[in-house]
């Protein structure tokens, strides 16, 4: 294993508050309850999540489990396609790229041509009893009134008598709590998702003895029943929907345990529970499903939820907390960045968002750099589904694109934050996704190409679908399989974990034999390309609505990564080396990955089309070998990084969430700290952050949310290059500050402080014992566990020394 100085010590007081946990930095709070969805605050463990409303009158809890999606095991792809892929390959290459299309549209589709919708579990409601009813007509005071669902923009009216509210979002507990006065007394509602206990967790209380009285329903819009199958216990059973012509398959039971404190009275009803006369109430809630791999739905949901139950119910709350404070905080403690704040920094979170970009509160990037640490967290865990659009977070039956795995850049982007802003574990799951499209894409690529190893396009879901989907303007795109394996590579340059490069290597095997097998080469140049592809969701002839073509550049930027990573790995595995030759011999036949154009542009395609194109087109793919890649560098290829800078001014800062997350990272790596937070700021308005701070795409995906942390470390520290590049792309904006925790490849954990601008001291603590090339402006002074450290300084700005292993370092300006 690799070693790790990032545990929080097991002896560590879980109670103690570390650095950036005091309020601006780690809360979220609101003077109001949630009104819609957008406002209410996530909650999660990876694998349950539930979004909390914070209503006074009729709590919602509106509750996610990730393997519940529309349909179940499928298989998506068409025999026929094997047949055509000559025939449409012949149409590329003649230019009659609309016939190209058609043909992929009837013969090279998938069965079918959609895939399938992740979805929700239901609400959890706890409806307060009337005040009318309670204590004969309290009167006055802030409500929400609001008991009509989930998902609406409901009222905030009616009166329930409710006062001095408060709600908030403890990022370093991953508690939500909720604080209100009714009737002279004080309530405070507590909710969690425990990754040790694997339940949602909802403590209600109140400042007098007997007063905590509610029912308990569930509504949700699966076909689903309730029922109360003991005294204490209200449940939830159902199926997922039917979808595209699939029938939904997976079964799932959600169970919610009263515990009461005090002499209290419980009552089963048809299909809710009353609570009456309660000191107090903790309410576990269980969720289980019939999902038990891509290939099979046929699980016991049933007692897969009792048994999860049963366990949680033993243990007393506090200790339930406890547990889930220290897995929380184990990860959540390994970095902070702390921006000193200004004049808004103290008020409630939506007012913040609101006056972000008048500079009133640049400490509104530390909240914001722990919130999307903290969405990570609490959605990607080893075992559990990776993050998709939405992450682990929707109410709908039908989210927009299906919630699903977008493959040409949105799941990538999901995980760009993962090891630089030190949650290497969350990374997990993407590792577990790859292992299954290896499995599932290598039909597709046998059935409909006729080839070895694996593929997917550019879309995935629960059933692991590997066939082109949505259409071939969209779907079209060979390499989404590819650019995720290079993952495979980064996880090692990140940790040096040689048995994870292991376990994951036959997936960079499976991935690099496809190619091998469907490279064509083009009859114009000889070269290497793939066909037919995309340039991801971009037309090369936007007025006749053609994206299919030959070799888009990403294509061959990614195939270049991939085919590299792989030969590396095979030397530092000692493992197959006639693929890996086959592999270094098609890398000196691929066409070009960077070219140049009339305009000094980086060309998006083989052939100088960009003028013909949608000029702010969202996405940046032939941008790739800047940013996720290395190739291009202002240092090592200045003019591919002009030509890189040529297209981000055309392309203009318009963009989506996503779009504009991924420019923050581009500007990063031009080193242009003031363009990267212009663009944070961008993000950091109402149009692009909900209350709650999710990104919206318009609408909410949580890709702009991780890019956007992805940016920020990208700003701060670089290592893609093989060098450590402190303060990189320091924004003006932000003069002074002080990040702990940030990992670099190589295995290097750093933090850096600065002032008016600059480096004032870092800290290195090297994990592996790697040999440090550090680059920043002007020389440092390196003190190591044994006083002084001798450097080599090859040139200005560059520190050279070898890292002893588990060693810290201390650096200053020399
Ligand atoms: C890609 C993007 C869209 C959206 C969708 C989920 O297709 O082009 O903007 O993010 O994924």
């Amino acid at each position: 294993m690799i070693p790790s100085h990032t545990q929080a010590p097991e002896d560590a007081d879980p109670s103690e508050p570390a650095k950036g946990t005091h309020e601006p930095d780690a809360l979220l709070w609101y003077r109001q309850p949630a009104r819609a969805w957008l406002e209410a605050l996530p909650v999660g463990n990876g694998r349950l999540g539930a979004m909390v409303f914070g209503r006074t009158d009729t709590e919602v809890l509106q509750l996610n489990e990730d393997t519940l999606w529309a349909g179940g095991p499928h298989d998506y792809a068409d025999p026929r396609g094997l047949d055509a892929l000559p025939r449409i390959r012949d149409l590329v290459f003649r230019q009659e790229w609309e016939e190209a299309q058609q043909l992929i549209d009837a013969e090279f589709m998938g069965l079918p041509a959609q895939q399938m919708s992740y979805q929700p579990v239901g609400s959890l409601l706890i409806t307060y009893p009337t005040p009318d009813a309670a204590s004969g007509g309290a009167s006055g005071g802030a409500s929400d009134g609001a008991s009509d669902g989930a998902s609406d923009g409901a009222s905030d009216g009616a009166s329930d008598g409710a006062s001095d509210y408060r709600r908030m979002l403890d990022l370093d507990e991953a508690v939500a709590t909720v604080r209100f006065t009714r009737d002279g007394v004080r309530h405070t509602r507590e909710v969690f998702v425990s990754a040790a206990d694997q339940v949602v967790v909802v403590r209600l209380s109140a400042d007098v003895p007997g007063r905590t009285a509610f029912t308990l329903s569930f509504e949700t819009p699966q076909a689903a029943t309730g029922s109360c199958p003991d005294a204490s216990t209200l449940a939830l059973e159902g199926v997922s929907g039917d979808q595209n012509g699939l029938a939904g398959e997976v079964r799932f039971r959600a169970l919610c345990r009263v515990l009461t404190e005090g002499p209290a009275e419980v009552q089963p009803e048809e299909d809710a529970l009353r609570v009456a006369g309660a000191d107090a109430v903790t309410l576990l809630i269980a969720v289980a499903t019939s999902h038990r791999g891509w290939g099979d739905a046929s699980g016991d949901a049933h007692t897969g939820a009792s048994r999860v139950l049963q366990a949680a119910a033993r243990l007393p709350y506090a200790t339930l907390r406890a547990r889930h404070l220290r897995e929380h905080r184990a990860l959540y403690r390994r970095s902070t960045l702390t921006i000193p704040g200004g004049p808004a920094s103290g008020l409630p979170t939506d007012e913040r968002v609101r006056r972000f970009g008048a500079g009133e509160d640049p400490r509104l990037l530390s909240l914001y750099y722990n919130y999307n640490r903290y969405l990570l967290i609490s959605r990607s865990r080893p075992g559990t589904q990776p993050a998709n659009l939405q992450g682990l977070w929707n109410d709908m039956m039908a989210p927009p694109w299906g919630s699903k795995y977008t493959l040409n850049i949105n799941t990538q982007m999901n995980y760009w934050p993962a090891a630089p802003a030190n949650l290497v574990e969350c990374w997990d799951p993407l590792f577990d996704l790859l292992r299954d499209l290896a499995e599932s894409g290598r039909r597709t690529a046998r059935v409909m190409y006729g080839a070895r190893g694996w593929v997917t396009h550019h879309n995935t879901d629960l059933w692991r679908g590997t066939a082109p989907v949505d259409g071939a303007f969209w779907g079209m795109w060979p390499t989404g399989g590819a650019w995720l394996s290079t993952a495979v590579w980064e996880h090692y340059r990140f940790t040096g974990d040689v048995a994870h490069l292991g376990r994951h290597y036959p997936v960079l095997h499976g991935a690099v034999e496809f190619f091998l097998d469907t490279l064509v080469a083009d009859p114009a140049t000889g070269h290497l390309v793939t066909c037919p592809s995309v340039s991801p969701e971009n037309a090369h002839h936007h007025a006749a609505g053609a994206s299919v073509c030959a070799g888009p550049v990403m294509d061959q930027q990614i195939l270049r990564d991939l085919f590299e990573a792989y030969v590396s790995a095979t030397e530092v595995l000692g493992a197959d080396t006639r693929t890996s030759e086959q592999a270094r011999d098609t890398l000196g036949r691929l066409a070009p990955g960077t070219l140049i154009g009339a305009r000094g542009q980086l060309q998006e395609w083989q052939q100088d089309w960009d003028d013909l194109a949608e000029p702010g087109h969202r996405h940046l793919s032939h941008l790739y070998a800047l940013h996720p890649g290395a190739r291009v560098t202002p240092r090592s290829t200045p003019e591919l990084a002009e030509a890189a800078r040529q297209v981000l001014e055309r392309r203009g800062d318009e963009a989506t969430g996503w779009s504009t997350a991924w420019k923050i990272n581009l500007w990063a790596r031009l080193h242009d700290g003031d363009r990267a937070h212009r663009l944070l700021a961008r993000l950091l308005t109402p149009g692009h952050t909900a209350p709650n701070l999710f990104d919206l795409h318009p609408p909410f995906q949580i890709d702009g949310n991780f890019g956007a942390l992805a940016g920020i470390t990208e700003m701060l520290l670089q290592s893609h290059t093989g060098e450590l590049h402190l303060l990189p792309a320091l924004p003006t904006a932000l003069p002074d500050g002080d990040v702990h925790g940030l990992r670099a490849r190589g295995g290097v954990e750093v933090d850096l402080s600065w002032r008016d601008g600059r480096l004032t001291e870092a800290r290195l603590r090297s994990l592996l014992g790697v040999r440090v090339t550090l680059r920043h402006a002007g020389p440092l002074a390196v003190r190591g566990p044994a006083g002084d450290t001798q450097v080599d300084r090859p040139e200005p700005g560059v520190t050279v020394w070898r890292t002893d292993p588990e060693a810290a370092y201390r650096l200053s300006p020399a």
